[in-house]
């Protein structure tokens, strides 16, 4: 996948694609991550990309001329790209669009500064993805953050680490405890059923302790865990209902802890 980033400070980029798995993907050809100096498109004798807003206000607005100039130039070669504009304003980042984004065969990342870009330049936008509810400086930190994402799901960059798509048993749950060596450390130690070598207890364990730390720290992910995967009542367990009819049916849950799955 190759992934073109225009922004105003692309030397901010060196040391997160230049390390760790992402900077091992480029050595490896999986990904071929280019930088592109909006700043070098302007067409001033002051290389000014940005101004003063019409209308007044605070805060200045990156120019619409230097960043037509720089996408023209980027994509006047190559295959043809998905443009998206990284903002506060757009669609949340999810795991599911990473996925999605991760089978294009070229992305091209527009980082904003200062208070945002001219509105002409969303012309040339497919998809405005926002990594969060918060405002930072500028869009850098999120095409990173989205770069990263989304190479997760290229393949052959997770390499001998495990598979982005492992571990469908806690898909869409917050993460088990992982201990390593040793199993004791400065007198705490690890759970026994680790140690046990029983699969199938090990794996009902990082289930259990996964919907308990999603149910306390994410109440509403655990609700849309618990309807996705209703609990499986067993027949030889199945409660019988009340014979009087002064219960409504709805109030007789007639799941138990015990047959979770
Ligand atoms: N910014 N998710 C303001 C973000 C952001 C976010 C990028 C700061 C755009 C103009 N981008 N600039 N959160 O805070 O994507």
């Amino acid at each position: 996948m190759r992934i073109d980033i225009l922004t105003l400070f692309p030397e901010m980029f060196g040391g997160v694609f230049g390390a760790s798995i992402l900077g091992r993907a480029c050595a490896a050809g999986l990904m071929e991550i280019r930088t592109h100096d909006i700043r070098a498109y302007t067409e001033n004798k002051h290389r000014k990309a940005d101004d003063y807003p019409f209308g007044g206000g605070a805060g200045l607005v990156m120019m619409a001329q230097p960043i037509f100039s720089c996408m023209e130039a980027v994509l006047s070669e190559g295959a043809p790209a998905k443009r998206i504009l990284l903002t506060p304003r757009g669609k949340p980042l999810t795991t599911e669009h990473a996925r999605e984004l991760a089978k294009e065969e070229r992305l091209l990342l527009l980082c904003g500064h200062y208070e945002g870009v001219d509105e002409r330049v969303m012309t040339l936008i497919d998809e405005e993805i926002s990594i969060g509810d918060y405002v930072l400086t500028g869009g850098e930190l999120p095409a990173m953050v989205l770069t990263d994402c989304v190479s997760r799901f290229v393949p052959g960059v997770l390499g001998s680490e495990l598979s982005a798509e492992d571990e469908s048993f806690t898909d869409g749950l917050l993460e088990y405890p992982q201990y390593t060596r040793p199993a004791e450390f400065r007198g705490m130690t690890v759970p026994d059923v680790l140690l046990s070598g029983h699969h199938a207890n090990i794996v009902a364990w990082r289930r259990e302790q996964a919907l308990e730390k999603t149910k306390n720290v994410r109440p509403e992910m655990y609700e849309a865990w618990m309807a996705a995967h209703p609990p499986v009542v067993k027949k030889n367990k199945r409660r019988r209902k009340p014979k009087t009819d002064t219960v409504s049916p709805e109030s007789v849950n007639t799941a138990s802890v015990e047959d979770q799955p």
